[in-house]
């Protein structure tokens, strides 16, 4: 015959085990999906997750676009739609959040055109748990221009 305290307390670990697994269940469906990268191409493209398709919901991007010193970043804006209020992009002028922000976008209302002052942009897109959109389709260039953008510039066709 199995105890009675053995019963209670396997029943006691179960009913742990069980909501642990409701509890990670439930933080899967609410934890933003992490994407985006490292772009230090001169110039390249940034799709919304799954573009030409609609964006998922619980997004939570980030891009971070490096180009050699002494060059400004332009973003071309190709295609733009997000949920209106919702579903943000934001720019900020630096490696990362804490840079001065230059735009926060959602809707279809976008500049065509988008700079940096430095050789860094830092990129994030938020969806929340509803109402997605056909996202977006960026074009980057690391553009030459300044002092010592021209220095750099004649330096590497010397070499
Ligand atoms: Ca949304």
């Amino acid at each position: 015959m199995i105890p009675k305290q053995f019963i209670l307390s396997s029943l006691k670990s179960l009913l742990t085990y069980l909501f642990f697994l409701f509890f990670l269940s439930q933080y899967a469906v609410f934890c933003p999906v992490p994407c985006g990268g490292v772009l230090i191409e001169r110039r390249g493209t940034i799709l919304s997750p799954g573009y030409p398709e609609p964006y998922s919901n619980y997004l939570n991007c980030a891009w971070r676009i490096s180009v050699p010193e002494g060059a400004g970043i332009q973003i071309q804006v190709v295609t733009f739609a997000t949920e209106h209020n919702w579903d943000s992009l934001d720019f900020f002028d630096g490696v990362d959040s804490n840079a001065p922000r230059l735009g926060s976008y959602s809707g279809t209302t976008i500049p065509q055109l988008l700079n940096s002052t430095s050789n860094n942009l830092y990129l994030t897109f938020q969806s929340d748990i509803s109402v997605s959109a056909a996202g977006f389709h960026l074009e980057y260039t690391g553009m030459r221009d300044g002092m010592f953008a021209s220095f750099y510039f004649v330096f590497v066709r010397l070499l």
